[in-house]
């Protein structure tokens, strides 16, 4: 239901064969469209935007779901009493507007309290405070019917890196983890933890900096089948890796649980910007890998609006990081029902037939006949692959000029 949709937008959107629609599962943070603008060299350029606001502007641009940390709904100090008032006025909204909390996350990054982290600080108190402050937002996370639920280490790193072993800072979000997925098991949650990477930002080093990283620390867990990853576009970029292929990774180990689109110029600070709007090719591709590898979760946009806007230039933003999915969709059909491009890729992965008897797994005899094999090294190497002709013609399927 989306009853306060202004005519000119609802006619605007009619019209749009890539406007957003629910069955796309676009999602936003409340975070994201109510960024102010803040950065560490200037003030708050936008006013508060309050969450029914968000709730009401998404759902009126077509989004899905609205994501929350536990302190942009109930604030840091809010009594019991103001924190029910809160979640039922934000509940009502939801139903209102026919909107869907996917994800919950936990703000541990933000109070001085966690200046050196939270599951990893070297204060035990500060850890333990960590714990029940989670805690309480799972609970939040699982009254709001989130199916995920979200870590991103913000502050777990170091400085200094004198002042903790990295070592035990890995046991000791271990030993987090572990105390927080049985803590969801015993209290008969169904939502999956998804762990977000980052290489660094705020702190100098963030420990688990890549998907990598995460992906091999999940399987020593004690409930690896209930955590999975978040990935974030800019983060991967930040460390100077190829997103696409991380992401690919952890498709294919089942451990996409949730992703984080954005973009960002290169490896620098995290820009969280528009999805789409600078690393055109590997956005294309990303989208491509995403709908054509089953990938069934929100397709979630944690990016915010550049400084210089105002509120309208939150909606064009966030109608922006939507519509922008939506046409490297129609892309990847265009780039799959393109002829030559089709012809290209069949002949490149055609290859001899006469050796495909030796790639398929491990036998005696296969190792035999691999030993007596002669191959033709020259004429192998001779071969052009095409690859020229083929990323052109995918830089003309996103241009638009096939
Ligand atoms: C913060 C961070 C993001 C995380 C959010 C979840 S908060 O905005 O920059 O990458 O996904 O904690
Ligand atoms: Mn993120
Ligand atoms: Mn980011």
């Amino acid at each position: 239901m989306t009853t306060s949709q202004s005519p000119e937008l609802a006619h605007q959107l009619a019209s749009d064969q890539y406007a957003p629609k629910k069955e796309d599962k676009f999602s936003f943070g409340l975070w994201t469209v109510g960024n102010r603008g803040r950065d560490p060299f200037g003030d708050f350029v936008r006013p508060e935007l309050s969450p029914l606001r968000s709730v009401q502007k998404l759902a009126e641009l077509g989004a899905w779901g609205i994501n929350l940390h536990d302190n942009d709904l109930v604030p840091f100090d809010a009594s019991p009493t103001e924190r029910d008032r809160i979640v039922a006025d934000f509940k009502k909204a939801l139903s209102d507007y026919g909107m869907v909390v996917p994800m919950a996350t936990t703000n541990l990054f933000f109070h001085p309290i966690f200046k050196d982290g939270a599951f990893t600080s070297v204060d035990p108190a500060v850890r333990a405070f960590a714990l029940q402050k989670t805690m309480r937002s799972i609970d939040l996370g699982a009254e709001l019917g989130a199916a995920t639920y979200v870590f991103w280490g913000g502050r777990e790193g170091v400085d200094a890196e004198a002042s903790k072993d990295p070592v035990t800072a890995i046991k000791r979000m271990r030993d987090a983890l572990n105390f927080l997925c049985q803590y969801a098991i015993d209290n008969g949650y169904t939502m999956r933890f998804a762990l977000e990477p980052k290489p660094n930002e705020p702190r100098s080093d963030t420990y688990f900096p890549t998907i990598g990283h995460m992906l091999a620390f999940i399987y020593t867990l004690d409930h690896p089948d209930m955590v999975g990853l978040n990935p974030e576009v800019a983060h991967e970029h930040m460390a100077g890796l190829n997103f696409v292929h991380g992401v690919a990774q952890a498709l294919e180990a089942g451990k996409l649980f949730h992703i984080d689109l954005n973009d960002q110029k290169g490896p620098r600070f995290d820009q969280d910007f528009r999805f789409g709007s600078e690393s055109i090719k590997a956005a294309f591709f990303l989208v491509k890998l995403l709908e054509e590898h089953g990938y069934a979760g929100p397709r979630h946009f944690d990016a915010h609006s550049y400084r210089t806007e105002d509120e309208q230039g939150v909606w064009d933003f966030a109608l922006g990081c939507m519509r922008t999915y939506n046409m490297f969709k129609e892309k990847a059909r265009h780039f799959n029902a393109d002829a030559e491009i089709q012809a290209i890729l069949q002949e490149l992965n055609g290859g001899d037939q006469s050796y495909g008897g030796l790639l398929s797994g491990y036998s005696k005899e296969t190792v035999q006949k691999l030993k007596e094999t002669t191959f033709n090294v020259e004429q192998l190497a001779l071969r052009g692959y095409r690859y020229e002709r083929l990323d052109q013609l995918t830089v003309e399927v996103i241009l638009g000029v096939r």
